[in-house]
């Protein structure tokens, strides 16, 4: 199998967190923004990441590929058999897809644009080392319109919605290990990808891991949620 994808995207995360959980190897294409995905579109019809190929299957889109695995290797499964419990488990899953997906997006761009190391570090690999030193050294000043803007949304209903969300998940993940049943499934790993966005995990490495966004990655509060991601991902890691 090969996964195309962009290394700091969640739902390229959530793709690879699903893979270590059933103990399925894959080779990683990394692909370029911009160009690479004129390949990505010829070779799958459309231009976004995470695409897997698996044998002459093609196939796009985080949730459609996780189905594909639980359908192919369906052990460990990572959808419970209880109707009841599975249908909460997608219904986590679509949420941490679309509306935890946005705020932790907005959230990290509004981060990138305040932060010189952080813009940076999230450039794709192939970004030439003069760019990456212009987009680093970037004054703060002269983003400071981009960050305004992106501050007066982030300190808007949907970033007080995903802070208020936030809480929440730390209650519950404080109180029980998996978000649904007393097993790992889809709906842990959809959102701990997610929160990849906000706190970098390990896995990311010098200079991103342990790195976020300020306010959320470091805020007593969610501290027991960034605990619970760090604790279901390191096992995965290691695999
Ligand atoms: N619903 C899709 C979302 C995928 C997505 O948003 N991918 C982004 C990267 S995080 C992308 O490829 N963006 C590039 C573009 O839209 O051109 C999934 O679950 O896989």
């Amino acid at each position: 199998m090969q996964l195309y994808q962009f290394r700091h995207s969640a739902f390229c995360e959530k793709v690879r967190l699903v893979l270590a959980a059933k103990g399925l190897d894959t080779s990683v294409v990394e692909v370029t923004p911009g160009l690479g995905q004129l390949a990505l579109f010829r070779l799958s019809g459309q231009r976004q990441v995470p695409v897997l190929v698996d044998g002459t299957e093609v196939i796009a889109d985080s949730t459609a590929i996780a189905m594909h695995l639980e359908h192919r290797h369906p052990l460990p499964a990572l959808l419970p058999a209880d109707p009841a419990l599975r249908a909460r488990v997608l219904l986590l899953e679509d949420w941490a897809d679309t509306a935890l997906a946005s705020g932790c997006r907005l959230a990290l761009l509004q981060a990138a644009a305040a932060d010189p190391v952080l813009r940076s570090a999230l450039l794709p690999d192939a970004t030439p080392a003069p760019l990456r030193q212009l987009v680093g050294g970037l004054p703060s000043a002269w983003l400071g319109g981009m960050g305004e803007a992106l501050g007066g949304m982030v300190a808007g209903p949907g970033c007080r919605q995903l802070q208020t969300n936030l809480e929440q998940l730390a209650l519950l993940t404080a109180a029980q290990p998996f978000l649904v049943g007393d097993q790992l499934s889809l709906a842990d790993l959809a959102v701990a990808a997610q929160l990849s966005l906000l706190r970098f995990p390990e896995s990311c490495g010098a200079p991103l891991a342990g790195r976020g966004v300020s306010g959320v990655a470091d805020n007593p509060l969610l501290e027991p949620l960034f605990s619970w991601r760090d604790r279901l991902v390191a096992p995965l890691a290691r695999a």
